[in-house]
This record gives structure tokens, C-alpha cells and sequence, in this order.
């Protein structure tokens, strides 16, 4: 039997990684993608080393359509017929009340976690609509559940990864294509301090003083999603820490 294959996006850091080195466990062939091409290299490598799973990386940043479009054109008829797509790239930029609020940072956000789940969808597919078979899995977020103070664009973003998942079960649903939103709470990985713009201090404190999610829990729903039956969609998945109620309420101990 042909292996399975998954694309994943931002696979150079945190979930998508985590994501990455899970399914290339179960044996699936990976398509990685990331704007560092480093670490695209690194994952491949390490991936050669500790599983039987074949590797391509795609360097490519996924709010440039062109680019997402050529990349994934430039894979081989075998390559393109992909079985699961996690959109995963994403990010939060800053936390500031709307009238404070930076509009690059506001792009960013917007542009990647909005427009860039829906380029990277538009061109992957049309493949699983023509053969009838796929899975999208969508990384939403708490964010995208509820709001909280300060976070009004990153939540939004994260609201419209909700919607739109709902939409593509409606728009894929004669064509046998599962469509599964994650949504984890707080989980510790290069997002806090990408949100802080590189500031260790600030992001440290994100995750003091109670017990977070590491990557890999999330990278194990993600891998429960995909081996359900055929006739078994996970349709939404909220996975929080303990110690997390809501976007922002936390029980930390001092
Ligand atoms: P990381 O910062 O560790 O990883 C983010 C990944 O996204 C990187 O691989 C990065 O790759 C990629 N990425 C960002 N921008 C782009 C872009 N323009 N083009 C291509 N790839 C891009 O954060 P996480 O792993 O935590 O975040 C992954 C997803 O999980 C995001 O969608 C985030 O919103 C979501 N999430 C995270 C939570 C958390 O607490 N950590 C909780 C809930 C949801 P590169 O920089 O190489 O391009
Ligand atoms: C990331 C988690 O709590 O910052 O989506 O919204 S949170």
C-alpha cells in the first residue's frame, strides 16, 4: 500500500513540528513548510533519522498566494495527491487595546492566520475534492472561542478559523472530505515570544506558575483525529491546561 501523505504548515517550530514528528511515527510521507529553511532542513534530517518516512520541505511563507501556489504546483502528480493538510502557520502579534493597536501588526496576524489558511486550502483542495478523500485539519484557538482583553485581532483571526471551518464541512461535504478544527489553551512554544517580539522576559511569564500544554498533546489529538473509521469526523476539539478556564483566567500559583 502507498504511504499516507500529510502537509503541514509552519512545521519549523512548536505545534507543526510536533505535529510533523507524530505523523511521520504513524508512517505518513510529510510535506513540511516554513519560511526558515534551516530548520525545514533540520526536521527533514531528524525525521530521516528516527522514522521510515519520506520528506519534502516546501520554503515558502504562506501569505504570498504565488508562492504557496508554485510550491505546491512544483510537486510531483504522486506528491500532490495529499491525504491530510493541517494548517497550523500562524501567530499573534502584540497585545494592545484596539486604539493602541500597531496595523502592521494587525496585517501580520490577519494575513497569515486568515488569508494564509485560505491560500494554502484553495490550492491544496481541489486534488481531495477531485478524488473524493481528504482531511483539513484547521489549528483554531481558545482565541477563537472567546475574546480577551487586548487580543481583539488575534481572537478574530482565530474566530474567522472557526468560521471557516464550518464553512468547509459545508462546502466539502459531498466530497468525503473530513474537516477537524483544533483549538488548544496555552501551550508553551516560540508563540509568546513571537507575540512579544523577541522579548524572553514577557513571554516567560505567559507560562510561570502553572502547568501548560507542551506541543506534543496537541500533536497526539491531531494524530486521534486522523486514525478515526472513515464514517468518524472529530469535528472540533477544545483541549485547554487544567489550570486554564478561558482565554485569560488562569489559576497560577505564586
Ligand atoms: P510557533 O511560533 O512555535 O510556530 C509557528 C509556526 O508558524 C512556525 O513554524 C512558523 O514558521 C509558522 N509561520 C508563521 N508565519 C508564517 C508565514 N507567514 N508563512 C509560513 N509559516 C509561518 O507557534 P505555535 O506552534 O504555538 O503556533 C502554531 C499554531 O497554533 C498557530 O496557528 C497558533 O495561532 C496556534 N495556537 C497556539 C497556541 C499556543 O499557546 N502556543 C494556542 C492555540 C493556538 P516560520 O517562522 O519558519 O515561517
Ligand atoms: C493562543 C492561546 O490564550 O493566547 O491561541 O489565545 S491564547
Amino acid at each position: 500500500m502507498t504511504k499516507r501523505i500529510a502537509l503541514i504548515t509552519g512545521a519549523t517550530s512548536g505545534l507543526g513540528r510536533a505535529i510533523a514528528l507524530r505523523l511521520a511515527k504513524d508512517g505518513y510521507n510529510l510535506i513540511i513548510t516554513g519560511r526558515r529553511k534551516d530548520r525545514l532542513e533540520e526536521l527533514d534530517k531528524e525525521i530521516g533519522i528516527k522514522y521510515n518516512s519520506t520528506v519534502i520541505s516546501l520554503c515558502l511563507d504562506v501569505r504570498n498566494y504565488e508562492e504557496v501556489e508554485k510550491a505546491i504546483n512544483s510537486l510531483s502528480e504522486d506528491w500532490k495527491k495529499i491525504d491530510i493538510l493541517v494548517n497550523n502557520a500562524g501567530l499573534a502579534v502584540g497585545l494592545d487595546p484596539i486604539h493602541q493597536g500597531v496595523v502592521d501588526d494587525w496585517e501580520r496576524m490577519i494575513d497569515t492566520n486568515v488569508k494564509g489558511l485560505l491560500y494554502v486550502t484553495r490550492v491544496v483542495s481541489p486534488g481531495m475534492v477531485d478524488r473524493k478523500s481528504g482531511h483539513i485539519i484547521n489549528i483554531g484557538s481558545i482565541a477563537g472561542k472567546g475574546v480577551y482583553p487586548n487580543g481583539g485581532v488575534y481572537c478574530a483571526t482565530k474566530h474567522a478559523v472557526d468560521a471557516l471551518s464550518q464553512g468547509m464541512r459545508m462546502d466539502f461535504l459531498p466530497y468525503n472530505i473530513k474537516v477537524t478544527q483544533i483549538c488548544p489553551g496555552a501551550v508553551e512554544t516560540e508563540f509568546s515570544l513571537v507575540r512579544f517580539k523577541g522579548n524572553q522576559g514577557r513571554a516567560d511569564q505567559v507560562y510561570a506558575g502553572y502547568e501548560n500544554l507542551v506541543a506534543d498533546d496537541i500533536a497526539e489529538a491531531v494524530y486521534y483525529a486522523v486514525s478515526q473509521p472513515a464514517h468518524v469526523d472529530i469535528q472540533d476539539m477544545l483541549i485547554m491546561p487544567t489550570a486554564q478556564a478561558t482565554g485569560n483566567m488562569f489559576h497560577k500559583e505564586e
